[in-house]
């Protein structure tokens, strides 16, 4: 079979139930293990108010990753990851005990029942840029980070 040529992959992690913190450096340390995944970077951790959704403050983090997975495979990985973590789905934007979503994927458009990529949000939140600009400057202009300074944003150092 032939081999697929790597992708660089970027993965959103949020949780605002439990112990997030420790959730995203549990989750960070998963996705690092998965065969065919190698994490590239990985953000500080960020503190910030629910947007469209409720319950305590989130923690959020961005991490990239090279990985020989389809963004399917990745998907399934990733939702296996948060079932470990406790993860429901009440309803939806319910608070969660851990979320990881894919942001980017390679330069890849993808429009399937089960994920959109780019993710349709990311760039309109500041929890998803902040930490983006971090680990990738170049996906991130000024003018974006200019466009949600009003939501505020607290980093977390260890
Ligand atoms: N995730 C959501 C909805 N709202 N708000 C913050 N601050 N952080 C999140 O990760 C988040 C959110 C849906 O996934
Ligand atoms: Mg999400
Ligand atoms: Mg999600």
């Amino acid at each position: 079979m032939l081999e697929r040529s790597p992708v660089v992959a970027t993965v959103g992690l949020g949780a605002n139930l439990g112990n997030p913190q420790a959730a995203l450096a549990g989750a960070m340390a998963s996705i690092a293990a998965l065969e065919g995944v190698r994490l590239v970077a990985q953000s500080a951790l960020y503190r910030s108010a629910p947007i469209d959704s409720s319950g305590p403050d989130y923690v959020n983090a961005v991490v990239q990753l090279q990985t020989n997975l389809s963004a399917p495979e990745l998907l399934a990985e990733l939702q296996t990851i948060e079932l470990g973590a406790g993860r429901e789905r009440p309803y939806r934007n319910a608070p969660r005990t851990l979320d990881l979503d894919i942001l980017l994927f390679g330069d890849a458009s993808i429009q399937s029942p089960s994920l959109t990529v780019p993710h349709p949000r990311m760039w309109q939140r500041a929890f998803v840029l902040l930490p983006l600009a971090e680990i990738a400057p170049a996906l991130v202009s000024t003018a974006l980070l200019d466009s949600v300074k009003d939501q505020a944003l607290v980093r977390l150092v260890p």
